[in-house]
């Protein structure tokens, strides 16, 4: 293969060995001339370069390396993104035919027409056009800002609401399956493997304790009550791309797209944008649902999707702004009974603070649902 020099490694990135990161960005036709290449944004799973285009007129680049670790099927999350950004694509073509660049997502194919490089590690490279001039939150506390990511997130929801979920395939199996998480933790428990299950006795009991109500979504979604759509089930704010304005732009970030119930979409949005406190904050008094952000966060939801949702899918929403810190928490428990495997850690305890902290949202919602439920239902 040409142009794999394998002299100049990033150090950091040790997984590398055969290829440069500049010979792996030289695999997709680009426009113009890719100068300066740079580590970008600070993602969990991924790894992103900027790639600077030296040629006046010419787009910058991001090139990622999607982690097949996570990601066991790359080729069908590439073959969802392209599906869903075509789509997308389409839709704000008709509305603002001349930011389509901007307002949808654009994958850049290899030389060869692929949607994705496999490097001689095995390791999966794509490359999306860079969106210039915008705006990312990583947090917030103003609700305008929650507003418009909601607003954002439900445009994208309303813009799939016609591409048949039988189009989009599994990336990740019962990722948001309440009574499969549930499962899991029992295993887990079981096993013990990490020696750990006497510090979380606690902790098993509330969650089993809520384990009734938190399977509502997924009896509704068993019985058909709640139809199957196609979902984006990381809506965290950071997500979106909003411009010098502050108005929502363009939902990123389409790895977990996949078929699944808008509860997921709503509710991670309210479990990351509303915690007063951080998604592991060790101080549990820092940690509560903000009801200004819910409010705002549910109307822009709601603004942008109420034509096209049904009743019962209004009505589940209440549970979804519950179910997903105690999800969170769930997973996160699973994880730290399982001796830490599959979420990165910064200290040996950090999943059991996580999950404490997840659990402490989880009761505060519970606390505020009867002022919780009151806002949906005024706003639906
Ligand atoms: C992971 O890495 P990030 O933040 O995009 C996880 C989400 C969790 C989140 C918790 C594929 O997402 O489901 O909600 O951590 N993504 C995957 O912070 O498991
Ligand atoms: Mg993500």
């Amino acid at each position: 293969m040409q142009g794999f020099t394998g002299q100049q490694h990033f150090a950091s990135h040790k997984w590398i060995k055969e290829m440069t990161v500049e010979s792996i960005a030289a695999q997709f036709a680009t426009d113009g001339k890719i100068g300066k290449v740079q580590v970008h944004g600070g993602g969990h799973i991924n790894d992103s370069y900027h790639l600077a285009n030296t040629k006046e007129g010419a787009p910058d680049y991001l090139l990622q390396r999607v982690n097949h670790h996570v990601f066991k099927d790359v080729p069908l999350l590439m073959q969802n993104t392209v599906l869903v950004c075509d789509h997308v694509a389409a839709k704000v073509r008709k509305d603002h035919p001349d930011e389509v660049d901007r307002r949808s997502l654009t994958i850049v194919p290899t030389t060869g027409g692929e949607s994705y490089f496999k490097d001689p590690d095995g390791n999966f490279w794509r490359v999306l056009r860079f969106i210039e001039d915008h705006l990312v939150f990583d947090s917030t506390t103003d609700p305008d800002i929650a507003y418009q990511g909601a607003l954002t997130f439900g445009a994208f929801t309303t813009m799939l609401n016609d591409l048949s979920p039988e189009k989009v395939g599994t990336v990740i199996p019962d990722f948001h399956n309440m009574n499969w998480r549930l499962t899991q933790l029992k295993e887990s428990i079981r096993k013990d493997t990490a020696g750990r299950l006497k510090v979380v006795k606690e902790e098993i009991d509330y969650v089993e304790s809520r384990a009734k109500m938190m399977l509502t979504i997924h009896e509704l979604g068993e019985s058909g009550a709640i139809p199957l759509r196609v979902t984006h089930n990381d809506t965290k704010i950071s997500n979106v791309l909003f411009d010098k304005d502050r108005k929502g732009l363009c939902v990123i970030d389409l790895d977990t797209i996949q078929p699944g119930y808008v509860t997921s979409d709503f509710g991670d949005g309210i479990r990351t944008l509303t915690n007063t406190g951080e998604e592991d904050d060790e101080n549990l008094d820092r940690v509560s649902m903000d009801l200004e952000l819910y409010e705002a966060f549910a109307s822009g939801f709601l603004d942008s999707t109420r034509d096209i949702l049904l009743d019962a899918e209004k009505e589940a929403l209440v549970y979804a702004g519950l179910l997903f810190p105690y999800m969170q928490a769930v997973r996160f428990l699973i994880d730290y009974l399982d001796g830490d495997t599959y979420y990165k850690v910064k200290h040996p305890e950090h999943n059991l603070v996580r999950t404490l902290a997840q659990l402490k949202l989880t009761k505060d919602g519970e606390a505020k649902m009867d002022k919780l439920r009151a806002i949906i239902k005024k706003l639906s």
